[in-house]
């Protein structure tokens, strides 16, 4: 072939390639540009789609929803709500109002609206700052989700809102819970019991108590109720109390947890059975009565038999291999929703109550004891024990160990007191509300710890304890002493006898541990904003109607606002020892929720939440009672 033609024919075979180039790549191109854009990666993804799921990639921007599967395991039949009527009329909780002259009518009135004024400051801040989130950090403004990112403050306080009279308020954030999508957050599993006390019960109280004209707040209920439900769908139909919901998303087979939290699985009787009384769908109410059943099977088999464990095995269900027994941290809400469901259900089913005096009388005998205090007031703690050994041959150890969470008791056994007509318990009660006020007041900033030992003195009966309970300073530093472990040193012989510390050692570790008379140690000395003394304190006056209790409330709120408060909201605080203790960037949603709601309902009007016709769950969320 001639060069010039071979040039020619080159030149053709290039163009004719090139023109495909254009016609399957141009083209097309320019069509899909004009084609509607694929769905967003935030549509719901279905069961066969796991390969979707990319939750270890913090780049991702898939956002992953939650969608409800068909039950694996569901029940043969439902559980219903007990509609026996009661055997006998719940006796009332409340004392009648106490008389009140026009004087300290305005003193009470001034304190009411200092603590709105409190309320409303957090309340603002949050919504600056972290409007939808869920803790607004009071230091730095900054936001925080540790409970889902579904905005926890904000559903914590409706109903704070609403008893303080702030109904505007309240209007715009009812809307702003339409905003609020339960079928996807970055954490990767669900806090079950956290979900159910904050946000079902916030739900639930800001519905009933604005007399159902939200009806927004139950359908945010029943959303929430659905996911949480999912956490039962196991053979034993025991709740995982940590819910891997992507897992549940993809199908992947669940059980119930063989370590677990008793608190996290014994405590979500309250708000199931209202999702269930209002709603009128029974598989609420089952769920939580199954549990229910689980915990009255196993009273009686525990190492401690009446109470039990603060780790249980929700897999078999079994609760016999923890020794560890305790009315605080990690148990507190399990022994405190026996009465609360008694009154929920209107005195119908007697297994609450049963369960109730199946513990507290153990509970008397081995965890509350008196404790040593310069001023001779008769106090009660509630500790910790560790049982040791067999059914023959049983050790019960006691730890005055106190905590902030544990003043919850005093208030429990007012109401169980009253309600299950125990007057001698109204004493106990009493001791132990005023055991929590002490410990506020013995400090340098007026505020009680986190956690502390105390030096106890006897039982919960006066006549065992003699003047054992008589303080001198002697006795207080021989509890110090006592309390002193010499570091363990690998070489140590188990058997080597301790060296006891001389007098000028216990001075020093007097200094060191910077403990005053009465205090033996002080190993958590935060305060994060608590509010199960004033709860206490609240429902004690209540019972009692001696304004004493609001004199305490007072200097409480009084210490409490001056060292927490922030030019954004409330912070909780570093060590309550000091007498200036330093503020932490820390909010959480029951300061809002509980602790003012509390030292509010000590200064609102007898009738606010009635205690004859509210039923608090252990996030102060106030559930209708029955009527009777
Ligand atoms: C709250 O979330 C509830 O009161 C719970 O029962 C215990 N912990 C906090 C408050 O301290």
């Amino acid at each position: 072939m001639a060069p010039m033609r071979r040039w020619r024919s080159l030149f053709l075979v290039v163009a004719v390639w090139l023109v495909g180039l254009w016609y399957f790549f141009g083209e097309r191109s320019a069509l899909t540009a004009n084609r509607p854009k694929p769905p967003p990666p935030t549509q719901p993804l279905t069961n066969d789609k796991p390969e979707a799921i990319n939750s270890d990639n913090p780049t991702s921007t898939l956002t992953v929803h939650w969608s409800k599967r068909p039950d694996r395991y569901p029940v043969s039949s439902l559980v219903s709500l007990p509609t026996n009527k009661p055997k006998a009329k719940i006796p009332s909780i409340q004392s009648p109002p106490p008389k009140e002259d026009a004087s300290s009518r305005q003193v009470r009135e001034a304190r009411l609206a200092a603590v709105k004024d409190s309320f409303v400051h957090s309340w603002n801040g949050y919504k600056k700052y972290a409007w939808l989130h869920d803790e607004v950090k009071p230091l730095t403004g900054q936001s925080h989700d540790p409970f889902g990112g579904w905005a926890a403050t904000l559903v914590d306080a409706l109903d704070s809102l609403w008893i303080m009279g702030l109904k505007d308020e309240f209007r715009k954030a009812v809307a702003a819970c339409e905003q609020i999508d339960f079928t996807t957050t970055e954490t990767a599993s669900v806090n079950v019991f956290e979900t159910t006390i904050r946000y079902l019960g916030g739900f639930l109280a800001a519905y009933e108590l604005s007399e159902k004209q939200y009806p927004t707040l139950l359908k945010k209920a029943v959303e929430v109720g659905e996911l949480l439900m999912c956490a039962f769908d196991t053979p034993n139909r025991m709740p995982i109390a940590r819910w891997s919901w992507k897992e549940y998303t993809e199908g992947v087979g669940q059980t119930a947890p063989q370590q677990v939290l008793v608190s996290e699985i014994g405590s979500l009787s309250l708000e199931f059975t209202k999702l269930s009384q209002l709603t009128g769908d029974m598989k609420y109410y089952d769920a939580v009565q199954r549990v229910s059943d689980a915990f009255e099977k196993s009273q009686d088999t525990t190492r401690l038999p009446g109470m039990w464990p603060v780790v249980v095995n929700a897999l078999k269900p079994a609760f016999d291999s923890d020794n560890f027994f305790t009315l605080g941290g990690m148990s507190d809400s399990l022994y405190e929703y026996f009465p609360k469901q008694y009154l929920l259900l209107g005195g119908a089913l007697e297994q609450p109550r049963l369960l109730y005096e199946g513990f507290v009388d153990v509970a008397k005998r081995n965890l509350f004891r008196r404790t040593l205090n310069p001023e001779n007031i008769p106090l009660l703690m509630s500790g910790d024990v560790r049982v040791f050994g067999t059914d023959e041959d049983t050790e019960i150890q006691f730890n005055a160990r106190g905590q902030h969470l544990t003043c919850f008791t005093g208030g429990m056994l007012g109401i169980a007191g009253r309600i299950f007509s125990r007057p001698a318990d109204l004493k106990v009660a009493e001791q132990l509300t005023n055991g929590c006020v002490w410990a506020y007041n013995s400090t340098a900033s007026g505020i009680a710890p986190e956690i502390y030992h105390l030096a106890p003195c006897g039982g919960v009966d006066d006549s065992q304890t003699g003047d054992k309970c008589a303080y001198s300073d002697a006795k207080w530093r021989e509890a110090v002493r006592e309390s002193w472990k010499p570091p363990k040193e690998p070489s140590t012989p188990e058997d080597e006898p301790q060296k006891a510390l001389d007098a000028q050692e216990v001075d020093l570790l007097i200094r060191q541990r910077r403990v005053s008379p009465g205090f033996v140690d002080v190993p958590d000395r935060r305060y994060i904003l608590r509010p199960e003394a004033i709860e206490s304190v609240f429902i004690m006056y209540r019972i009692t109607g001696d304004p004493g209790w609001m004199e305490k409330a007072w200097q409480m709120f009084s210490v409490v606002e001056k060292a927490s408060r922030t030019a954004i909201a409330a912070a909780a605080l570093e060590d309550v020892t000091k007498e200036h203790p330093e503020q932490v960037d820390s909010m959480e949603s029951f300061w809002l929720a509980e602790t003012l709601k509390y030292f509010y309902l000590v200064f609102a009007s007898w009738d606010t939440v009635d205690l004859d016709k509210w039923v608090l769950n252990t996030e102060a969320h106030p559930l209708r009672r029955p009527d009777m």
